[in-house]
């Protein structure tokens, strides 16, 4: 099964997601619209641009690109929000491209990969602890990324089902270890509505090379974020406004060219 942009198992991932009620549906759609409006009248919208806009919409919606344009450019703000008050380690934004019900391994794990990868060598070690100070053995660090391309397993053609995706399970002291290849930065997939609009705009459409997580364990708070490289393109302008500093680390390399670093993942009660 090769899944699709506009799939929506990403967001099913989402725990605790009960239907917003009539009242506050009401606030965010007559908001919404309200705002809108205000545009429309401060630049004077024309009704060829009106047409532009709706046949764009129009566009964003056939294609498939919902997904992306909505974790693309409205995600970093819900995040921020649903965030403010975290006590453990920063989170950042899921994106379009995650899938559940990966492969499960124990630590030291070795993401699946082809056996001709491209990519350098890269291996992510650390804890899972509570805020509380304690190790969380037996947690998930469940981890997908793109590959050296750029590309995510299941959404682009040519990348093996389930390549650079696994959940990792930690040992009795909460640690893990990953043995994978360092990403290249992401590119917003060329022709389709989203890069009309980063073409129209003049905006970049990149993401600076990034790995992502999604940590879990009983009785802690779902860590959603993702890990940036020091040093990489994009970080000061990552399409997705989705960078923080905490989240950029920095390698080191062996003699070989291999990279090493370590992150610590701190989940917060639940
Ligand atoms: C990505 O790789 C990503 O992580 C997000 C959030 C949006 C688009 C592509
Ligand atoms: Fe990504």
């Amino acid at each position: 099964m090769t899944a699709t942009l506009s799939d929506t198992s990403a967001s099913s991932a989402t725990p605790n997601s009960t239907r917003p009620s009539q009242e506050r549906v009401s606030a965010f759609a007559g908001a919404a619209l309200a705002a809108l409006r205000e545009v429309i009248v401060a630049h004077d919208m024309t009704y060829d641009e009106y047409a532009a806009v709706k046949q764009w919409l129009i566009d964003v919606g056939t294609s498939g690109e919902w997904p992306l344009f909505l974790d693309v450019w409205i995600e970093s703000t819900v995040e921020a929000v649903a965030h403010r008050n975290r006590e453990g380690s920063k989170g950042a934004i899921l994106g379009p491209f995650y899938l559940p019900g990966q492969v499960e391994l124990a630590t030291p794990a070795s993401v699946p990969r082809r056996p001709d990868e491209a990519g350098t060598p890269l291996v992510v070690t650390g804890q899972v602890r509570g805020s509380d100070g304690s190790p969380l053995g037996g947690a998930v660090v469940d981890a997908w990324q793109a590959d050296a391309a750029g590309l995510y397993a299941s959404f682009a053609p040519g990348v093996p089902e389930g390549n650079l995706r696994c959940r990792i399970i930690t040992d009795a002291e909460g640690r893990y270890e990953m043995r994978t290849v360092a990403p290249a930065p992401y590119r917003i997939p060329e022709n389709g509505p989203c890069d009309a609009l980063i073409n129209a705009t003049g905006w970049s459409p990149f993401r600076p090379a990034h790995l992502h997580f999604l940590v879990s364990a009983p009785g802690r708070s779902l860590l959603t974020t993702q890990l940036f490289f020091e040093g990489g393109e994009y970080l000061d302008n990552d399409v997705a406004t989705a960078v923080k500093p905490e989240l950029v680390l920095s390698p080191a390399a062996a003699d070989d060219g291999s990279l090493s670093v370590s992150y610590d993942f701190v989940l917060d009660p639940a």
